[in-house]
């Protein structure tokens, strides 16, 4: 796995930026995802805390990629994003609808315009509905591809390429 790959995904974990991982982007993203993301976002951290060698609370990026297995890191980040896909589903009809769109995005605090550009890209057959299948292959190429990482946050559901 490539060095780039790691960074990307300390990237996306670093949820406010600072240059480190360490407990509060974690129970942030819980906080705000709600549901099952508090538990997910718990284990990932404790996962997580065993790479910070210098055991200062922060996992900086060269911890980070001298002790990260990817694979690992990845499955449970992906199992953290799609906490949200739970969350947002509120009549558990295992679609997201435009209405249970706006209310998570609102609850996340995005804009109007972005969550409706976010709907439109993750919906990818046009149907107007959100499956689990779209939403888990938004947030494979959040992780995997090359958007800028720089507008998005990691709580906030894969957006605009
Ligand atoms: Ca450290
Ligand atoms: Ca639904
Ligand atoms: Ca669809």
């Amino acid at each position: 796995m490539s060095q780039d790959s790691l960074i990307r995904l300390f990237t996306l974990l670093d949820g406010n930026r600072s240059g480190g991982i360490d407990r509060a982007d974690l129970e942030s993203f819980g906080a705000k995802a709600g549901g099952r993301a508090t538990d997910k976002a718990a284990a990932l951290w404790k996962a997580l805390s065993a790479l910070d060698a210098d055991s200062d609370g922060v996992v900086t990026k060269d911890e980070f990629i001298a002790g990260a297995d990817y694979d690992t890191v990845f499955e449970s980040t992906v199992a953290l994003h799609m906490t949200l896909f739970d969350s947002a589903d509120t009549d558990n009809d295992n679609k997201i609808s435009r209405a249970e769109w706006g209310s998570i995005n609102a609850t996340l605090g995005i804009s109007d315009t972005d969550a409706e550009a976010n709907f439109n890209a993750v919906d990818s057959d046009r149907d107007g509905l959100v499956t689990r299948n779209e939403f888990l292959e938004r947030v494979t190429t959040l992780i995997q591809g090359n958007s800028d990482l720089a507008a998005v946050d990691v709580t906030r559901p894969p957006a605009r390429t």
